[in-house]
């Protein structure tokens, strides 16, 4: 967050030079001892603004706060980690970031108000946790194309249209993309019915798996493995990547295919915070954030390790046929989409344009 020079406030606290020069410009006469008090004004206002125009000089570098909605030991934090060291030694003098911490800074479902608000300036999220602030960012999950995509056919501008108006954050990229969503569970399904079944959710999964008869309750993703350790859920949503972060194989016997969405998990900032920095240091962020999104297809591979890991580890794979998959997929997508469409036709509709392909 960009400091002011700690001589404004002392300056504005202590003794208002201004609201002194122009009660003295107000009176009708001058006495010697105005003149004075006049002349010190005078040199107290320059002074001022000397140590402002110093302080601005000065103020070249820019710290911003981040925090993340994941765990720290999860994936995507990782990956990030690597992703600001780097910034961090580029941006000597221009601009540094210093992560805060995870949701036991900020409860995953408050990062989005923290990052609206300006608690913080940046914020790695997926769009279903910040729904509390902006509803229509879990439809982010229904991308049909990849980010680089999205830049070049005005999604990410509408994106981010849509979430300065409605919510003062900037989008500033998505980097993690290729990770399909999966339903875990620890009873055995033989089709696409889960009725009868408790599952832990985020608005990611609940209106498939509502659809499909689940009943369901929504947890961080901190609180999964006691959820599964007190057996108060047969299964739960996660992508392909991860579960091993916080040990739910230990708790975990299936794995149903096929997955479905991609996992969306995104750098967003404060609006204020962006509009802060100089034209220099959005450059940078903006040119960080590019080279960070390029690597996105690292995704991929870690997909394949990530369920070989899982079948090592004594996952099973429960696998629907031809057509069930079929229809699994279509009503997946249809009722996420409907979904997003009857809060907010407008924004969804446009969106919906925008990040499918068409069949
Ligand atoms: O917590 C979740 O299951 C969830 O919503 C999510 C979203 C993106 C990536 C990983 C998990």
């Amino acid at each position: 967050m960009i400091r002011l020079p700690p001589a404004l406030p002392t300056c504005r606290i202590v003794f208002n030079p201004v609201a002194s020069f122009l009660r003295l410009m107000a009176r009708p006469r001058t006495t010697i001892r105005q003149a004075i008090v006049l002349r010190a004004t005078i040199l107290v206002l320059a002074s001022c603004a000397a140590l402002m125009t110093a302080g601005s000089a000065g103020a070249q570098q820019t710290t911003l706060r981040l925090v993340s909605a994941f765990p720290e030991n999860n994936v995507y934090v990782k990956h990030l980690e690597r992703w600001w060291t780097q910034l961090n030694s580029e941006g000597k003098g221009l601009l540094q970031i210093t992560f805060v911490g995870g949701p036991r800074a900020i409860p995953t479902f408050e990062v989005g108000n923290a990052v609206k608000s300006g608690v913080v300036d940046l914020a790695m999220s997926a769009g279903a946790f910040y729904t509390n602030v902006l509803p229509v960012a879990d439809a982010l999950k229904l991308a049909e194309i990849p980010i680089a995509e999205q830049r070049r056919n005005g999604a990410y501008d509408y994106i981010n249209q849509v979430w300065q108006e409605k919510a003062g954050i900037v989008y500033l990229g998505r980097f993690v993309e290729y990770q399909p969503f999966h339903l875990y569970l620890n009873k055995r399904i033989d089709r696409p019915d889960l009725s009868g079944l408790k599952l832990r959710v985020t608005t990611v999964y609940s209106d498939i798996f509502r659809a499909l008869g689940a009943d369901i309750v929504t947890t961080a993703p901190g609180e999964v493995y006691t959820a599964l350790e007190r057996g108060m859920v047969d299964g739960y949503g996660w992508p392909i990547g991860g579960i091993f972060d916080l040990n739910w194989q230990t708790h975990t016997k299936y794995r149903v295919d096929p997955g479905f969405y991609d996992a969306e998990v995104s750098l967003l900032m404060n609006l204020a915070s962006w509009n802060r920095l100089s034209a220099a240091q959005r450059e940078f962020l903006q040119r960080q954030m590019l080279a960070l999104e390029a690597q996105n297809s690292i995704w991929k591979k870690y997909a394949e390790e990530e369920a070989e890991r899982q079948r090592a580890a004594g996952i099973q794979v429960i696998g629907f046929n031809p057509e069930q998959s079929r229809q699994f997929l279509d009503r997946a997508y249809d009722v996420g989409w409907a979904a997003h469409i009857k809060a907010s036709p407008e924004v969804a509709g446009r969106l919906r344009t925008l990040l499918s392909v068409k069949h």
